[in-house]
């Protein structure tokens, strides 16, 4: 079993982001500045946003966090979106997800505009990448896309089974694995909660990436020998033993799953790492104009 180490992989990438920066600034241009939008105090999200904001630093990007409570209006949110449009020293901002249950993400997702969308979340972004058209790629995937391109992973004519069909991960996930590209040109299956005899598709899959939010759900009897697996799981389950009061473990049994696996993405330190790459190498491009000119 070989692990994907989406730490280093990261780091390294961040590497080749913060070479680019220097020669941009060298040249006279300006660093990439990404915005984030923050609502309330989700411990997860807390932590997530943290890590954009830090990366941004590592690789020499400008960056804004805007932080609001958890009681803001729609309209309010609107606002800040609609400024985030017309402020031309933002190049891409994102507003993280889950937002509080009174407010309509998706109203929120359409109101950005397509070429400061560094999620991707945008139908603009999503059609185009559907259609193999420049855009920008949603970091989970996109990430995912990139540990296999550099650990040589071959997908071309494999069985990936995508568990999970959600529009920032699985689904998307299944539309790049199946295009005529590497990674990609792989037989693609999506499974959900209505899918009837799960451990039978996931058990003939050569690549499985689990998407499904809960805690070890993929256990070994459900994987065969030599299995890529890609954990894009991320639960906080209680440890009373951990210093915080939690663990975190991805959708994947890693004690049943990993000694079937050929290559296992670990959680922490895998998919989650290389999803804020993702988003760092999206800001470069809208700091570059590459998408959208
Ligand atoms: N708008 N909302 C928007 N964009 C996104 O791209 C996200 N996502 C997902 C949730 N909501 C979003 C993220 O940022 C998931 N996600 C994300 C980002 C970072 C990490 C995990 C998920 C991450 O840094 N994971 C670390 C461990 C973090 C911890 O200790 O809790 C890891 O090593 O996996």
């Amino acid at each position: 079993m070989t692990t994907i180490d989406g730490k280093a992989l990261a780091q390294t990438i961040k590497a080749e982001i913060r070479e680019e920066v220097s020669a941009i600034v060298a040249a006279g241009g300006k660093a990439p500045h990404l915005a984030a939008v923050l609502i309330g105090e989700d411990p997860a999200s807390q932590v997530y946003v943290r890590n954009k904001v830090k990366s941004c630093e590592e690789v020499g990007f400008h960056s804004t966090l805007i932080r609001r409570p958890a009681d803001i209006s729609q309209e309010e949110l609107m606002g800040i979106v609609a400024d985030l449009n017309q402020n031309p020293d933002i190049d891409g901002f994102i507003v993280q997800l889950p937002l509080p249950k009174h407010l309509n993400e998706e109203e929120i997702t359409l109101a950005i505009d397509p070429r400061k969308d560094v999620d991707g979340f945008h139908p603009v972004n999503f059609g185009r990448m559907a259609q193999g058209l420049p855009c920008y790629l949603p970091a989970t995937p996109a990430g995912i896309l990139e540990m296999l391109k550099r650990y040589e992973i071959p997908t071309a004519g494999k069985e990936v089974v995508v568990v999970g069909r959600s529009n920032i991960v699985g689904t998307p996930m299944s539309i790049l694995l199946s295009r005529k590209a590497y990674p990609g040109d792989a037989t693609v299956t999506i499974c959900h909660s209505r899918t009837r005899n799960l451990a039978e598709h996931t058990r003939r899959a050569d690549i499985i990436v689990a998407a499904i939010g809960s805690a070890d759900f993929i256990k070994g009897d459900m994987v065969k020998d030599g299995v890529v697996i890609i954990d894009v799981g991320m639960n906080r389950v209680e440890d009373p033993a951990a210093k915080n009061g939690y663990r975190l473990t991805g959708d994947v049994d890693f004690a049943s799953v990993a000694p079937k696996s050929s290559y296992f993405t670990p959680v922490p330190g895998g998919v989650g790492q290389m999803t804020v790459v993702s988003l760092m190498l999206n800001t470069l491009k809208a700091g570059k104009r590459e998408v959208y000119g």
